[in-house]
């Protein structure tokens, strides 16, 4: 909270259904702005043009758009106060709604690729201004360390004790299919500013966002202290591509994907073996651990070369972006 007493409002429901609870916050808020735009412009006569002119056609895309308008909604307030008019009262409640609301839905891999994936496609389907944030752990980390969609091929986790046969599941290149769905990937730990970078534009992007941070973790088998040292060999590996796909320029003809990172420049079995769950395999079956090594670092090579592809060459024909 700021000392002005401002700060984020949190709620939580089921797992199964995060996705769907953050659309309907989103849908409520809209709603009720709706309603207080519609009152405004009832009772423009007692609020007066300029104030109803700047409350209805203020422009809230950053800090400084938002803070001026919060300033009018004092002043409207102001004017309504102690009114016995029902709008006016009902316009009283509703007002704080005239103010740009940022809905941000969280959640871990577990939920995002697996029970609640359903809900977080349509949510992406959806067109709707929510930004959702998945913390990568790569496995179920709440409940000790169960495979997910997300655990990448040759890691060892609760019922892949053999290592993961099958390669990560792509929920970026997912989202991106829809055209009109900001989409990042970050790594803390390997760039700050290109986390951040991230998060203004999907927050200022008007349509569904998803950034997929990569989230260090205990069930990985690392030294927790040195969990960025984890993320940047992540990174540097080519496992965990860094970039951003903003629709909103598309628009503009421009290629929407930016790839931050920089070709691979260590094996995928470097950074692999940083860690006791690729690692454990070369004790248990080392064979097996040789075999699925060798396509883990295929599949990096494979994800990598999409990635490179996609952001080189892009159609400015085709119609991305429109929602
Ligand atoms: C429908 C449903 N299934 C299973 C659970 C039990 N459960 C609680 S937390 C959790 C793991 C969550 O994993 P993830 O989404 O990856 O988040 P993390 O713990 O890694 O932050 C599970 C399976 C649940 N709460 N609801």
């Amino acid at each position: 909270m700021n000392n002005d007493g401002r700060g984020p409002a949190w709620a939580n429901s089921l797992f199964e259904d995060n996705a769907e609870f953050g659309l309907g916050i989103r849908l409520t808020v809209d709603k009720h702005a709706e309603m207080a735009r519609e009152l405004v412009q009832k009772l423009a006569s007692t609020i007066g043009d300029d104030l109803v002119t700047g409350l209805l056609n203020a422009k809230q895309p950053d800090e400084a758009g938002i803070h001026e308008q919060r300033n009018r909604v004092v002043v409207l307030k102001q004017k309504l106060a102690g009114s016995k008019d029902p709008d006016a009262r009902n316009l009283l409640s509703l007002a704080d709604n005239l103010v740009r609301r940022s809905i941000w839905i969280m959640g871990g891999d577990g939920w995002a690729y697996d029970i609640g994936f359903g809900g977080l496609d349509h949510v992406l389907a959806s067109g709707k201004n929510v930004n959702i944030l998945v913390l990568d752990t790569e496995v179920y980390s709440n409940t000790g360390g169960q495979m997910s969609k997300s655990t990448p091929r040759a890691a060892v986790a609760k019922f892949a004790a053999g290592g993961k046969p099958l390669a990560k599941k792509d929920l970026g290149r997912i989202a991106m299919t829809y055209g009109n769905v900001y989409v990042a990937q970050v790594a803390m730990g390997h760039s700050d500013l290109q986390t951040i970078r991230a998060f203004l534009e999907a927050d200022a992007y008007n349509g569904p966002a998803i950034i997929i941070a990569y989230s260090h973790c205990i069930a990985h088998g690392i030294d927790m202290a040195k969990g960025m040292v984890s993320q940047k060999a992540a990174v540097d590996s080519g496992h965990w591509p860094l970039y951003r796909y903003n629709p909103a320029l598309a628009l503009d003809g421009k290629n929407p994907l930016k790839l931050d990172s920089k070709p691979p420049k260590i094996k995928f079995e470097d950074y692999a073996y940083l860690e006791t769950r690729y690692k454990m395999l070369t004790k248990s079956n080392p064979e097996e651990a040789k075999r699925l090594m060798v396509l883990a670092e295929n599949d990096v090579k494979k994800r990598w070369r999409w990635f490179e592809d996609a952001a080189k060459e892009w159609d400015a024909t085709t119609p991305a972006g429109t929602h």
